[in-house]
């Protein structure tokens, strides 16, 4: 119905601008051809000024206007060690780009207002300039240059790896269709071997070797949590097509490719509960978080960082979303202290468990050491080979 509607407005609406049109030209028949054209003219170059005077404005109030929910300025400043220095390279683009804009709209419709098509003015015609070419040739070129360089020398600054004697977190997030696998290692601090043929979906999504020791202590929490202050590096791979691992207020963003391994080091500087501390400050976050219930919680108080895929994906692009909780260092230790071991949790005893064997033969020898104290010594000695 609303269809139908839209459809016979857009019709309507171009019945009558023909209907203008032709009104318009038989005026023109009975006042004359050219006084017509340049009434027109004039009108045209005043809505051109008009437009650009509006367009400007717009552009600034709003930007004044929303300027506490972006990235990068009032309680959106960067919540990582790295994140200073991406925000400040976007200041300095904007700075440059932003009096080009200026410069070029403000061009652009005045021009059009200027040199309107008038009665006995004529065009003049230049072939070329030297010097107006040198000079919009030189000025980008510079600007370009001092970007380029500057951002350059931000993209190795950011991506350095961590150190041969660093101390770091190391986690990992497979990115597939559609949501974020995380893994993080054990008590060992070392995530295990992996291996897409033995992926297995449902209790081996991510493709964990379990004959490699390291894994046996991962664990795949559903959140990711981390203490503040502390350098993590994340192994970021996918599954299935490209995928983007996003920590916007990390100012993080790397692709996700399946077969390429990439990565990315950083350090969260400020806990979730900071930043919702310096939220809280802000009248626009101090609305309740659900507009139809006044009960609801502040804005602020509900607020999460969270990880994002910045890559279209398919389908299910936009749930590729999880919490990420920054924390203080006990916080996170009493965290990793209830998280199970995937292999504890899934694996153990069945069938894809490479000590299964082992595993059966503890337990028998178990039985068998209680009953018979004669053969216990032997026992334990083999266990102890097995591992
Ligand atoms: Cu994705």
């Amino acid at each position: 119905m609303t269809v139908l509607l839209v459809l016979l407005c857009v019709a309507l609406i171009t019945i009558i601008v023909v209907q203008v049109g032709k009104v318009t030209e038989l005026a023109s028949k009975i006042r004359g051809e050219e006084e017509m054209q340049e009434a027109a003219n004039r009108r045209h170059g005043f809505y051109l000024m008009a437009f650009m005077i509006l367009f400007l404005v717009a552009t600034v109030v709003s930007t004044l206007y929303y300027k506490n929910y972006f990235l990068g300025y009032g309680p959106h400043k960067s919540a990582s060690a790295h994140g200073g220095t991406l925000d400040y390279l976007f200041d300095v683009t904007l700075f440059f780009t932003g009096i080009v804009f200026v410069i070029t709209q403000i061009l652009l419709f005045y021009y059009g207002y200027r040199y309107k098509a008038q009665r006995g003015t004529k065009a003049s015609f230049i072939s070329h300039d030297n010097k107006l070419e040198i000079v919009w040739t030189v000025i980008p070129a510079v600007v370009m240059a001092f970007l380029v360089i500057s951002g350059l020398d931000a993209w190795n600054e950011v991506m350095a790896d961590v150190g041969e004697d660093e101390e770091y977190i190391e986690i990992e997030a497979t990115g597939y269709q559609f949501a974020w696998g995380l893994r993080y290692p054990g008590a060992d601090g070392e995530l295990g071997r992996k291996d897409f043929r033995l992926i297995k979906p449902g209790s081996n999504d991510l493709g964990i070797d379990w004959n490699d020791e390291r894994s046996l202590d991962d664990f795949l929490p559903n959140e990711i949590v981390l203490p503040v202050n502390k350098k993590v590096r994340v192994r970021i791979t996918a599954r299935d097509v490209l995928h983007n691992f996003y920590l916007p207020h990390f100012r993080l963003k790397m692709d996700a490719v399946p077969g390429i391994p990439t990565y990315f080091v950083f350090t969260p500087t400020k806990t979730t509960e900071e930043y919702r501390q310096e939220l809280s400050q802000y009248e626009e976050y101090q609305v309740p978080a659900d507009p139809t219930d006044p009960e609801s919680p502040m804005l602020w108080e509900d607020f999460n960082y969270e990880l994002a895929c910045a890559e279209l994906c398919g389908r299910g692009h936009w749930s590729m979303q999880k919490i990420v909780r920054i924390v203080s260092e006990e916080e996170y230790e009493a965290w990793k202290a209830t998280q199970t071991p995937h292999y504890e949790q899934l694996i153990k005893g069945t069938d894809d468990d490479p000590y299964k064997e082992d595993t059966v033969e503890e337990t028998t020898e178990e039985v068998e050491e209680s009953t018979s104290e004669a053969e216990a010594p032997a026992s334990e000695e083999e266990t102890e080979e097995a591992h």
